[in-house]
């Protein structure tokens, strides 16, 4: 069964979408009343959700979609107000967490909040860990009720089904977000991130990625001085990969290697991890690197990290302008909804995941199915 949920100004507009995509024989699972808003909730305007499903043997249907005339999509797409800032995210967030909040004591002083006796066990369970999972709690209930209101009107709904509602809902969780397919575009490619968390070598595994799979001519600086070892890792991988590497001190240090890596295609730069939550060390950064050239950022967070400590470290990193985060140490954990967390908090996409020791096995393109797929997995468990 292909579950999908649409957005549409009223319910024709909405039964178009449904038929237009999933054809004569999708069945309505759920519709209600909605509100869009824009510019952080002070436009909103009213519309319909339809969460609709097309199966071969479809069960209980409770709307058929009728022949009906297609407008034009662009008519029907409605654009998407996309923040650029954290802070702002942050507070929209805490907005939306203070309405919800209202909204839950109306309902709870108004409502009988008994659910369905018949409601499944499975249900009851996919609740809980997604209720320990580091998803904001106001987005979890609101999917648990999307959930429980398709269940309501369709009964028969399978366990199977219930996961696949479960993974549009997550999927629609990162709408507008944007995960990188095509990373060595740019000419520097740096890594900055906390300590340990796997930067150097995830640069190693980067590196031959683009050199051994894509064909790229590479080269290596590395700003990290800090550990003498530091120099020496990352110089051993230089070498297997018969690559040209140059230390820089300080920002003159930084220019000359430009100068002398300029004929190469792209060039990986590796940088100290220092305790980020200080604001000294990212200024200290900014001082002997020009974040501003033709450089993509990733912020590498390893995923066994406390959610909190992630989004603190990434509003220090935030000034240098994150082209995408890097998630490392997936094998280390059972946990991975936080990297869904904060890819939707910052709206900024992973392109890349690492699962393991292994240069350069363990590297994982990403893309946002993937991310969502992860997640689904820890749910399916
Ligand atoms: N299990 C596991 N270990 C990893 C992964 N990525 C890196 N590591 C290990 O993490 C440790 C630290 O890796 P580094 O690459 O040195 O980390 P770093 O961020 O450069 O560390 P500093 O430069 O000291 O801040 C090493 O033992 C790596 O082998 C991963 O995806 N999974
Ligand atoms: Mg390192």
């Amino acid at each position: 069964m292909k579950v999908k949920k649409y957005k549409a100004e009223n319910m024709q507009q909405a039964m178009q979408l449904v038929r237009l995509e999933l054809g004569d024989d999708a069945v309505i699972l759920n519709s209600k009343a909605v509100k869009t808003s824009k510019f952080f909730g002070l436009l909103s305007k009213k519309g319909v959700e339809v969460i609709a499903a097309v199966d071969e043997e479809p069960f209980n249907q409770t709307v058929k979609i009728k022949n009906a005339h297609i407008p034009p999509l662009k008519d029907l797409q409605h654009s998407k107000e996309k923040s650029v800032i954290p802070k702002a995210l942050e507070e929209q967030d805490s907005l939306l967490n203070s309405i919800h909040e209202m909204k839950k004591m109306m309902k709870s002083l108004t409502q009988d909040k008994q659910r369905d006796p018949l409601l499944p066990d499975f249900f009851t369970r996919l609740e809980e860990k997604m209720i320990q999972s580091d998803i904001s709690s106001d987005r979890v209930e609101e999917i648990m009720e999307t959930l429980y209101e398709t269940w309501l009107q369709n009964k028969t709904l399978t366990n199977t089904s219930l996961l696949e509602l479960l993974e549009v809902e997550l999927l629609q969780l990162l709408e507008g977000v944007s995960f990188d397919q095509n990373p060595y575009e740019k000419k520097y490619i740096c890594l900055v991130g906390p300590t340990g968390v796997g930067k150097t070598t995830t640069l190693a595994k980067l590196a031959a990625d683009a050199s051994l799979k894509n064909g790229k001519s590479i080269g290596f600086i590395t700003t990290d001085t800090y550990r003498i070892a530091a120099i020496e890792q990352l110089k051993t991988y230089a070498n297997i990969l018969d690559a040209p590497i140059e230390v820089c001190y300080s920002a003159e240090d930084f220019h000359a290697a430009k100068t002398k890596l300029s004929h190469l295609d792209v060039v990986f730069i590796d940088t100290a991890g220092r305790n980020f939550l200080n604001k000294n060390f990212v200024d200290e950064l900014k001082g002997v690197l020009n974040f501003k050239e033709e450089m993509n950022t990733f912020l590498v967070l390893s995923l066994t990290s406390k959610m909190s400590d992630m989004k603190k470290i990434t509003d220090q990193f935030w000034s240098v302008g994150i082209h995408q985060f890097i998630f490392t140490k997936k094998d280390e954990t059972t946990s991975v909804c936080a990297m869904l967390e904060i890819s939707r908090l910052y709206q900024i996409g992973a392109s890349f995941v690492t699962d393991g020791q292994d240069v350069p096995e363990n590297l994982i393109p990403f893309t946002k199915e993937l991310m969502v797929r992860s997640i689904m997995e820890e749910m399916e468990e």
